[in-house]
């Protein structure tokens, strides 16, 4: 029966059915995948750990309910507020329903609240500590307006696309990376009492053919994101597996196929991977429109859909009456639904859903302040941090008291941000040409409560310290003051939702570097990137002293970038993906997959590079980066030394690991430490500085090198710091698909431990 769901619900999905598809178009035998196996039936909330109370206090509340109000809490409903999507109340029940909104950065839409640093960003700063306390501080702007649930953090897309659209929103090409950090902003977050609804589940890699789409009258299903199992759980699957252990409250299911079944009603996926392996106790809520399935999605473990309904409502209770649905599964999604209000006490300490959060930002309403004036140092740290410095010739930054410095671009200026709900849904050109880029666009874009651009920073500067400033925003072929010290010039690489990106550089900015760099012999070049930009059309001329990968920082996007150039702060960012010295190097995840023309009903995008993406890929082919995974220049410069590397793991080298009853995230001894290494840095330079040591390990028949922990310590110059790293059994095992477990690997594990994913001085081993 689940053979054929996704092609049941395409046919009912889309309102032009001519030319109806058969069976064919989905099992085509030259592609070596099925379809995804059913997994059934869809497992229930089992109230475990830290969920007893709140699971127990919701099976109390759900026995109180009637059918119309169970159907009711699954699905949206238009409240006329601000918020992206919205739960009703059942006041008889004194429940006052569910606010739920955007994004990962900062709640978008509205007013009073902050522009934090977008996902890439944060993941620049390699800082535990600093993404868990920026979400933190971005949850309690959430809690402070009444929205229940942030539809964030995002490890999916990963990056596989160096081109996909919202690569930025996620924190790294890497799952070791991303799954760290995913984990620490869970925990943030949902500290503030806001939950937390990690996405896109699973392998919503690229934009094109998201969704389904009509042309010519020909229905043509989204892109089937065709993947492996062991692949599944090495890479897509392993961020995700960090969020529900970290507790995300709710999981939210992709537009697009897996292995041709549609995100939000994939059962494998769904009842399967999340449910039964990873124990999720939280809900499945679909991303906006994504239902394709009636009963169908239902069965296959989704619990809530966004923004309202087409095929649930009273179906539910009809399906239960004529037995294709179990009263039971409509239980079980109002328990997880309620469960997680109770579970973040929503139920005692929480503001009336969406308060000031008007629809119309200009209609009349109450000021209700977001933001906190105690958020100020994290905003501006997280902002610092996620700089990457990448190329600093003779150090000419600092900028060290420059009598006069000359501003370049069209991204070193503020935008008119009258507008709130700014989106930007629009790709041409690749930039963003009237302003500095502090976010990217679409659901993911947010709201500043002013901005700093470049020049705004630097005007102030120059206030205080007597530099001399001209500045030149818009011509591509400016003329330069002969006595100018520095040229720094600000452009920008766009992206946003819905669009995969034109390219990863742009002829105009590259054309306006090019031009300074030929005038000024001391050119620094700042891009506001969201994603990878290449570089090679300029890197290597002799005038471009200095270049800094500024990410999307958020509103105080300015102040930290004239921190770092003033050197009052020490860059410390590293990349968290790989810059190619040119497109091909990307190989065939350049670009997204496009569907066969000229009319492929069921576009089929296969994953069979495996693990190997980014730097792995890179590693497998021996091809030379511009700019490795992991790089990134400090004005101090770091000595590693003393590596020692010991086994805790008491003899026990199973290579299963012991069986345990699942909690959320799995099996429980998976985070077993099983071998600790430690290293000593010094700061060999003359400023004080932070480093971002990283370990990497070549696991027997695994990948030449894979990212397995990072310790980002602050080190006073002439002195040193011991950086330490815990390896846990899932850190040092590989997926065994006949096993269906994770296995450590007997044979010796090559361990690495240096400043870059290339930079390695540090390598010694073990043997389990
Ligand atoms: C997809 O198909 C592959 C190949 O048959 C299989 O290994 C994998 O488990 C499937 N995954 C899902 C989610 O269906
Ligand atoms: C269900 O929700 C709607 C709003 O979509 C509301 O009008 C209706 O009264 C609710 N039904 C019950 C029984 O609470
Ligand atoms: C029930 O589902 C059908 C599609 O199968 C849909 O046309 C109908 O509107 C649904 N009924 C309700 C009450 O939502
Ligand atoms: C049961 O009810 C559901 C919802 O109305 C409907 O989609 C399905 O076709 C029905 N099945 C049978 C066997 O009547
Ligand atoms: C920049 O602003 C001008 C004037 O408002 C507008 O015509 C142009 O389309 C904008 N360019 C871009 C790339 O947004
Ligand atoms: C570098 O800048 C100087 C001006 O400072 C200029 O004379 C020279 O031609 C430039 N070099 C190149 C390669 O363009
Ligand atoms: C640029 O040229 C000026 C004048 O020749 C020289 O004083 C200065 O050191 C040069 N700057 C750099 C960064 O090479
Ligand atoms: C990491 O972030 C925290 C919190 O903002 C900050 O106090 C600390 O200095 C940062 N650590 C490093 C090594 O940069
Ligand atoms: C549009 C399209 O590709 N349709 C194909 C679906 O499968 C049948 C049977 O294999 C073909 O005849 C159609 O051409």
């Amino acid at each position: 029966m689940h053979a054929i769901a996704g092609f049941i619900s395409l046919l009912g999905g889309l309102s032009l059915a001519v030319a109806a598809p058969t069976q064919d178009n989905i099992t085509d035998d030259s592609h070596f995948f099925g379809q995804s196996p059913p997994v059934y039936p869809s497992p229930e909330g089992t109230g475990s750990g830290a969920w007893a109370s709140a699971y127990e206090k919701a099976r109390q509340f759900v026995t109180q309910l009637t059918d119309e109000e169970k159907v009711n809490l699954t699905a949206g409903y238009n409240a006329d507020n601000g918020c992206s999507g919205n739960i009703p109340a059942v006041p008889r029940l004194n429940f006052p329903g569910i606010c739920v909104s955007d994004a990962a950065n900062g709640l978008r839409g509205t007013d009073f609240v902050n522009a934090w640093s977008s996902g890439i960003h944060d993941g620049a700063c390699w800082n535990k500590t600093l993404t868990y306390q920026r979400g933190l501080h971005m949850g309690g702007e959430f809690h402070r307006k009444g929205v229940n649930l942030l539809l964030g953090p995002v490890v999916g897309p990963i990056g596989r696309v160096a081109e996909g659209g919202r690569n930025w929103e996620g924190f790294s090409t890497d799952p070791y990376h991303s799954g760290v950090l995913v984990y620490e902003n869970v925990r943030g977050i949902q500290a503030a009492g806001v939950g937390t609804s990690t996405k896109h589940y699973i392998a919503n890699e690229q934009e094109t053919n998201r969704n389904p789409e009509s042309v010519d009258g020909l229905d043509i299903a989204s892109a089937s994101s065709n993947i492996d199992d062991k692949t599944m759980h090495e890479l897509y699957l392993w961020p995700f597996q960090d969020a529900v252990r970290a507790g995300s409250v709710s999981i939210m299911c992709s537009y697009q196929r897996i292995n041709n079944s549609y995100g939000c009603q994939n059962s494998k996926t769904l009842n399967g991977l999340l449910k039964t392996e990873l124990g999720f106790q939280g809900y499945v809520v679909t991303d906006w429109y994504a239902q394709h399935g009636g009963i169908n999605s239902a069965n296959a473990g989704l619990d809530m859909v966004m923004p309202h309904t087409e095929w649930w409502n009273s179906n539910l209770t009809d399906a239960i009456a004529n037995g294709t649905m179990e009263a039971s599964r409509l239980d079980d999604m109002v328990t997880r639904i309620v469960a997680t209000w109770y579970q973040l006490n929503q139920d005692t300490d929480f503001p009336s859903p969406g308060v000031g959060m008007p629809a119309d930002v200009y209609a009349p309403h109450d000021a209700v302040m977001g933001k906190s004036a105690d958020s100020k140092e994290v905003l501006l740290q997280s902002a610092i941090e996620g700089h990457v410095l990448v190329k600093n010739t003779n150090d000419v930054l600092p900028l060290r008291s420059p009598k006069l410095v000359s501003v370049f671009g069209y991204d070193a200026v503020s935008p008119d941000i009258s507008l709130k709900k700014f989106q930007g849904f629009s790709q041409t050109i690749g930039i963003q040409k009237n302003h500095t880029l502090w976010v990217g666009g679409g659901s993911g874009a947010n709201d500043p409560a002013y901005i700093s651009a470049p020049l705004d920073a630097l005007q102030l500067q120059a206030y205080e310290d007597g530099t001399s400033l001209l500045w030149n925003i818009y011509d591509v072929d400016p003329a330069v003051d002969s006595t100018t010290d520095a040229c720094l010039v600000f452009v920008n690489s766009y992206a946003t939702e819905g669009y995969d990106r034109v390219g990863l550089a742009d002829d105009e900015s590259d054309a306006l570097v090019t031009n300074v760099a030929n005038k000024c012999n001391n050119t620094v070049v700042i891009i506001h990137n969201a994603g990878i930009r290449l570089v090679n059309n300029w890197i290597d001329h002799e005038n471009v002293t200095a270049v800094m990968f500024a990410h999307l920082p958020g509103q105080d996007s300015g102040r930290a970038v004239v921190e770092l150039l003033y050197g009052r702060s020490n860059p410390s960012g590293k990349l968290p993906y790989t810059v190619a010295k040119k497109n091909e190097d990307y190989g065939s995840l350049l670009r997204p997959t496009q569907p066969e023309s000229p009319y492929g009903l069921f576009p089929q995008s296969d994953f069979t590079e495996g693990v190997y993406i980014d730097y792995r890929a890179f590693d497998q082919q021996g091809i030379e980066p511009q700019f490795e995974f992991g790089f990134g220049l400090s004005y101090t410069t770091f000595d590693y030394s003393s590596l020692s590397i010991d086994q805790i793991n008491n003899g026990d080298t199973s290579s299963y690991p012991p069986s345990a009853p699942i909690v959320e995230g799995g099996n429980p001894h998976l985070w077993d430490d099983l071998v600790e290494v430690s290293a000593e840095v010094k700061n060999s330079g003359s400023v004080d500085g932070a480093e971002v040591a990283q370990l990497y390990l070549g696991i027997p028949n695994g990948p030449v090198r894979q990212l397995r922990g990072f310790d980002k310590v602050n080190i006073p110059k002439g002195e040193s710091g011991k950086v330490e790293f815990k390896l846990n059994r899932r850190d040092l095992s590989t997926w065994d698909v006949t096993a269906q477990q994770w296995l450590l690997q007997s044979g010796t594990y090559q361990v690495y431990v240096g400043r870059s994913s290339r930079d390695l001085p540090l390598q010694g081993e073990f043997t389990i």
